[in-house]
């Protein structure tokens, strides 16, 4: 009985190796699709920060509508944004080192082109960066190379103002072995700027300066889209949970001195990449146009229960709404103290 088993999984073996070796490929064939018309990330009450683990198919479609659509920026502050998948910064895109990563890049704004640079690809940008009409869609494919938290923007001129314009979106490329360290939460954090005044059309609603723009003076610098959002909604962890939180600046103009208050980060991977890694650091500054990843610890007994600040360390920026909460276990509020 034992040996006819035996026998039965040593069959199974070869006939699994014999298809590998048919289909000149070691990856499963299966295909994970993700269309953002009808995926999307929750802005309320706060921007979803959490990052769903990488899926196992080695091919990731993704469908990718550009829209005109109005943005909250800051509490009760209603902006004309444009967008990739209908929020501000667009959705988590997340594969593995030596993903194909297939994109159908949809216009459905009313009267204006855009187009889509993928930083985690390499790829001529005289095709897969075009501009493409209202209605048109643009198909491209690219194999994810290289490990990292890559910014994916809007190229189209000015390029400046479809930033500022919130058209950009973190792609997550997880190393193909995976992550050195095993951790218990992870989130994404896009940092940004935004210049707004109001309408001479529509007193209820903001729409971009581009005299600011230009000047490189914001109104507000936010992670993931809205002034103080995660002051008001922390992220949530465990006392004990290790983190690792991807963060990526979009800019278009601000760099990020990202720090946590009380916590001092194990490893930084500058640009999310794990060839490098600095370990024990308090700051590490995310460039406009560039990632990292940030890996920390909230034991017991040091950075235990009690609420920690993150913040962009260039505190003019800060001060502008680039600041945020990460609740440990359920600590007292200050004011019962
Ligand atoms: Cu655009």
């Amino acid at each position: 009985m034992l040996m006819a088993t035996k026998l039965v999984l040593t069959s199974m073996m070869t006939l699994g190796l014999g298809f590998m070796l048919l289909t000149g490929a070691s990856r499963p064939a299966e295909v994970h699709r993700v269309d953002f018309s009808v995926t999307r990330t929750a802005v309320a009450p706060a921007h979803d920060a959490r990052v769903a683990p990488v899926e196992r198919a080695r091919i990731k479609e993704f469908r990718i509508p550009m829209t005109h659509d109005t943005i909250e920026i800051a509490q009760g502050v209603r902006y004309v944004g444009w967008t990739f998948g209908h929020t501000v910064p667009g959705p988590v895109l997340r594969v593995r080192q030596g993903d194909l990563v297939r994109i159908n890049l949809v216009n459905e704004a009313e009267n204006m082109p855009h187009s889509i640079d993928f930083h985690a690809s390499k790829i001529p940008m005289n095709h897969a960066m075009k501009s493409i009409a209202p209605g048109d869609s643009l198909q491209f494919e690219f194999e994810a190379t290289t490990a990292g938290v890559f910014m994916v923007h809007c190229g189209t001129p000015p390029i400046l103002m479809h930033i500022a314009q919130g058209m950009y979106l973190p792609i997550i490329v997880d190393p193909a072995g995976g992550w050195p360290t095993k951790v218990d939460k992870e989130f994404v954090l896009v940092q940004s700027d935004f210049y707004p005044r109001g309408s001479v059309t529509d007193s209820t609603i903001m729409e971009g300066d581009w005299a600011a723009m230009q000047e490189a003076d914001p109104t507000y610098v936010v992670f993931n889209g809205k002034a103080f959002q995660y002051t008001r909604e922390p992220l949530k962890v465990d006392v004990g949970d290790k983190v690792r939180l991807f963060v990526m600046n979009a800019g278009p103009s601000v760099r990020s001195d990202f720090h946590v208050v009380g916590n001092i980060f194990d490893r930084v991977y500058p640009g999310g990449n794990t060839e490098q890694v600095i370990e024990g650091l308090q700051t590490w500054t995310v460039p406009t146009g560039g990632g990292a990843v940030f890996e920390m610890e909230f034991e017991a007994g040091q950075a235990g229960e009690g609420s920690y600040a993150f913040v962009t360390h260039a505190f003019a920026d800060a001060n502008k709404g680039a600041v945020g909460s990460i609740q440990v276990g359920h600590p007292a509020t200050m004011a019962s103290h």
